[in-house]
Order: C-alpha cells, then sequence, then structure tokens
C-alpha cells in the first residue's frame, strides 16, 4: 500500500489498536457476567439489600474498580485527542511556497487542468532502463547513452508539438542529437526499441506549462520533493485565475494515497493539498464529489518521476508516499 507511511495511515492503525483492544476486553467481561450470572443461578443476595438498577451494590462494593471505570476511559479517550490533534498539525500545515513544487489544478466539467508555477525536468531511472539522457543548454544538445540497453534503437525527440525521430548510434552505444532545446518549451525524449516499445523517456516541462486530462496528460509531480497543489473550479469559460466564472464543487482525490481535497467555487484563494511522494509510478485520479452528468469520467493518472534538474537522484522504490496534507 503506497500511502502506508502518511499521517492517515498511522492514524488509522492506532485507533485501530486501541479499538481491538478495549472492544476484547469489554467483550470478554460482558460473556463472562453473562455466563456468571446466567438466569438459572441463582443470586446470593443475603448481603445485597440495597440493589439499585444503574448504580453500584451500596453494601458490596470495590471503590478501587468503581474509580477506575472513570479513569481508564478518560485516559484513553483523553489519548485519542491528542493523537488526532498530532495529526492535525502535521496535515494543516502547509510546506513554503518558495521551496515546495507548485501547480495549480483546475476542475472544469469534466476534466482536471494543470498548471505548473514550476519547472520540471524528469527522466526514467537510467539503472532500470540502462539509458541515460543527458540536456547541455549551453551547447544546445542532448546525448544520449544507451550502451548498457542492446534493444534501444530509435529515439523520438519532441519539442512543443514538433517530432522526429532519429536512429541510435548503436555501435558507440552513445548518441548526440544537436537540437535546440528550449527552457520555456515543452521537450520530451523517448528511446525506443526497433518493435516501438517505449524504453526509457526524459521530459522537460516549462514554467507556465499547462496539461489536461481533457487531451489525455498525466499530471507529472517530483517524487522526494514537497509538492503543493492550489485548487481551484472554474467553467471552461476562465480565462484567468481570479475570473468570475466560478465552477461547480469537485474534489481532487488520489484514492491510492488516501488524500483528497474539494475544488470550491468563489473560494480566491482556491484550497490547497500537499504531499512527498517516494514511490515512482503512476497513481489514479478521481473526482470524489458529484459534479453532473459525466462525473464518472473526471478521472486521470499521476506519475511520480525522478527529476534531474537537481543532479541524477532517483527515486527511491520503497517508502510510499511519506507526508501529505491540505486545508480549504
Ligand atoms: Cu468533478
Amino acid at each position: 500500500m503506497v500511502a502506508e507511511d502518511t499521517v492517515f495511515s498511522v492514524l488509522y492503525e492506532k485507533f485501530l489498536f486501541w479499538g481491538i483492544l478495549v472492544g476484547a476486553i469489554t467483550i470478554a467481561w460482558l460473556l463472562y457476567a453473562m455466563i456468571r450470572y446466567r438466569a438459572s443461578i441463582v443470586p446470593d443476595t443475603t448481603e445485597l439489600d440495597h440493589i439499585v438498577v444503574g448504580s453500584f451494590p451500596v453494601d458490596r462494593h470495590n471503590t478501587k474498580i468503581e474509580v477506575l471505570f472513570y479513569v481508564v476511559p478518560t485516559i484513553i479517550v483523553v489519548w485519542l485527542v491528542v493523537l488526532a490533534l498530532a495529526s492535525n498539525t502535521a496535515v494543516w500545515v502547509i510546506p513554503d511556497d518558495e521551496e515546495a513544487f507548485d501547480i495549480e489544478v483546475v476542475g472544469q466539467q469534466w476534466f482536471w487542468e494543470f498548471k505548473y508555477n514550476d519547472e520540471l525536468t524528469w527522466q526514467d531511472d537510467a539503472r532500470v532502463s540502462g539509458i541515460d539522457v543527458a540536456w547541455d543548454i549551453v551547447d544546445d544538445n542532448i546525448t544520449i547513452q544507451h550502451l548498457s540497453n542492446p534493444d534501444a534503437t530509435n529515439v523520438t525527440v519532441t519539442v512543443g508539438t514538433d517530432s522526429e525521430s532519429h536512429a541510435l548510434d548503436v555501435a558507440t552505444g552513445s548518441t548526440i542529437i544537436e537540437k535546440t532545446f528550449r527552457k520555456f518549451s515543452s521537450l520530451s525524449v523517448v528511446v525506443e526499441d526497433s518493435a516501438g516499445n517505449e524504453l526509457h523517456r526524459w521530459g522537460h516541462i516549462p514554467l507556465n506549462h499547462k496539461l489536461s486530462t481533457a487531451a489525455g496528460d498525466h499530471l507529472i509531480v517530483p517524487c522526494d520533493d514537497e509538492v503543493v497543489l492550489n485548487l481551484f473550479s472554474y467553467t471552461s469559460d476562465y480565462s484567468e485565475l481570479n475570473s468570475t466564472y466560478w465552477g461547480v464543487q469537485h474534489s481532487f482525490w488520489l484514492p491510492e494515497w488516501g488524500i483528497k481535497e474539494d475544488l470550491v467555487p468563489g473560494l480566491e484563494g482556491g484550497t490547497v493539498m500537499w504531499f512527498m511522494a517516494d514511490d515512482p509510478g503512476t497513481f489514479n485520479i478521481r473526482c470524489a464529489e458529484y459534479c453532473g452528468l459525466d462525473h464518472s469520467k473526471m478521472v486521470g493518472y499521476v506519475d511520480v518521476v525522478s527529476p534531474v534538474s537537481y543532479g541524477a537522484e532517483y527515486c527511491d522504490v520503497d517508502t510510499g508516499v511519506k507526508k501529505a496534507g491540505g486545508s480549504s
């Protein structure tokens, strides 16, 4: 389960533990009392003159147990409140805007749009694919190292909407493609085998770039970085984020990570959701608020990728979503 390290999952397990413990003791005690005081047993009433339903026997009682009846549940309830409040603090503290990776999410009827307020350069794990792509922004070229993957034969390079294919230099295992790559274009380099199967993908998302699930795009987020989503609901007519074209209520839901946040029309600052994903991979996006006829089609995917802007650091593969939260 990918969300196993989030505060929600930890909280769920703690509540489950205390719930089972208290339930087991209560039911055991109940069964014991049912058998011990069953109808066929004639009670010894010689010392019990003042039995009143709902109160402890006056003549034969145990003060210690009676006090414990109140003290133990009070401690458990206070403990659960402390647990819940502590996790609230972890969830509601939104990471700093300057350091986090910021994306605006706009929910429309019936698709999701993602606007990048930070740029992202990323690639698949070279340790897995045996292929490494390096972008030399000064010399205006890309170098593809593919010696470790003999299946790699072709590469498709896309700048904006223009794609071109090249054959790889299989003899040397290293191919340099001279290409004017601009930081403000969306770029992709896809290495393929001779049958056209994708072996390795490198990509660059420029500042202010928009992706949309209506066009089949995935939301792409870096691993090991705090990602802050600012969520808004607009109609399809919106031109800028402070327009008055409010849409309807949606809810952006990442079911595998156990997090969701409402998109509230009329809320000028929008709502906020954040997470720090660790596993690379593709995960589901759903709308969790009925928003009209095609609500069920308001689906998409989020890809967690390794950002290469900060050096060749790759995502860990086993620690799940570390943290997550939000605010409305
Ligand atoms: Cu919706």
